[in-house]
């Protein structure tokens, strides 16, 4: 499809929906047989054998009010998107929230707080979460801003209302960053996509905080950058297990052992795979690949549903899926909003 795309915009939105719903059922194991998988997803072809509607998470409970502050507002209001997230964690806490974040979306409903940023810093002994939960809502700033720079800073402050570690907010930055050129068609040449994400985030890492907090984590001193390049050496190779992939890049609850596992996701599966069945398009595998890794499923699908969204088109996705899975209808329409305020003459952030 043409760059930037109504279809891409659909595509990316539902998709992210529909990894949440679908991955849910397996957020959390730590070994999931790639028959479990695909009898999951069957499952939701089969009306007779239906799951009923699956529920979305936390990470579209969050990633729509994302939406809904970027509309209202027509551009990131920090205020007005700690509102809404605070509201709907008190209308519906029962989403499958970290433990951690709940804290700051307490603080966060409270009238008398000046700073919406400090619940966020005061997590974790000052140090902030690391957490992916940034990450997960991301996907919104890349539909809702067509300059990158706009793209890095907006996804980066919306990500610290909760996560105020660079390992968690920088997660957020790249995984907008993955959606913003993929939505550009640039996964139509990976090694470009790829190459392009390690500039970007040379420069978005190349600062005091990430070396301070990489230093305390014991990671590299620019640790997301680190991360993508062994994502290229992986995709490098003509055979990869599911293991290996974990070890190399993880599959866990930080930002950083999943948003740039979910960029593999995306990669390894634009071409067919042996462990996946022939009839399945690209954006079927990527869903199914994440689901098979474990660990944090919903999250590691619905960040990598976007991605491969935002490429494929909506299109590519089932309708039986968009059927089961709460809230893919809604975003199929946020998304057509999405798209005029991206294409509006002129916008600030
Ligand atoms: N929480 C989950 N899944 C757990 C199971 C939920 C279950 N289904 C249920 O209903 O009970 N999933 C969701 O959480 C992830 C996003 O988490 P987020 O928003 O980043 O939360 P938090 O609390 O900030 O961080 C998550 C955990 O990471 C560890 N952590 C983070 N920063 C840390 C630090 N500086 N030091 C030490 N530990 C740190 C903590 O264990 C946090 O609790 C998504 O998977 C979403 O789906
Ligand atoms: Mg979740
Ligand atoms: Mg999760």
């Amino acid at each position: 499809g043409a760059p930037a795309s109504l279809s891409r915009f659909r595509g990316a939105l539902v998709a992210a929906v529909l990894g949440d719903c679908v991955g849910g059922e397996f957020e959390g194991a730590e070994e999931v047989p790639m028959e479990s998988v695909l009898q999951h997803l069957s499952n939701l072809d089969d009306e007779t054998k239906g799951n009923g509607i699956l529920e979305y998470s936390d990470d579209t409970a969050m990633a729509r009010c994302v939406v809904q502050s970027l509309l209202t507002r027509a551009g990131f209001d920090e205020q007005d998107m700690a509102r809404r997230f605070a509201k709907e964690y008190s209308m519906s806490p029962g989403r499958g929230y970290g433990s951690g974040v709940i804290q700051v979306l307490k603080k966060l409903s409270s009238p008398q707080l000046s700073d919406v940023y400090q619940p966020a810093k005061d997590q974790f002994n000052g140090r902030g979460s690391f957490g992916n939960g940034g990450a997960m809502r991301a996907a919104p700033f890349a539909l809702a801003f067509p300059e990158p720079a706009d793209v890095k800073r907006c996804a980066c402050q919306g990500a610290m209302l909760t996560h105020s570690c660079s390992l968690g907010y920088n997660g957020a930055v790249l995984q907008a960053l993955a959606v913003h050129l993929s939505l550009q068609g640039a996964i139509d040449k990976p090694q470009q996509f790829i190459s392009r994400l390690i500039t970007e985030m040379e420069e978005v890492e190349d600062n005091k905080e990430t070396r301070n907090d990489a230093r305390i984590l014991k990671e590299a001193e620019k640790p997301f950058c680190e991360r993508l390049h062994r994502v290229r050496d992986l995709m490098d190779r003509s055979t990869v297990s599911i293991e290996e992939v974990i070890s190399e890049l993880g599959n866990g609850i930080a930002a950083l052992h999943s948003v740039p596992t979910a960029i593999f996701c995306v990669l390894h599966c634009l071409q067919p795979r042996e462990c996946l069945p022939a009839n399945y398009g690209g954006l079927e595998r990527t869903i199914a690949y994440s689901l098979a890794l474990g660990g944090d499923t919903d999250t590691i699908a619905c960040m990598a549903g976007a991605i491969a969204g935002a490429h494929y088109g909506i299109e590519a996705i089932p309708q039986s899926w968009i059927r089961c899975c709460e809230g893919a209808e809604d975003a199929d329409t946020d998304a057509e909003w999405l798209h005029v305020l991206y294409w509006r003459p002129s916008q600030g952030g």
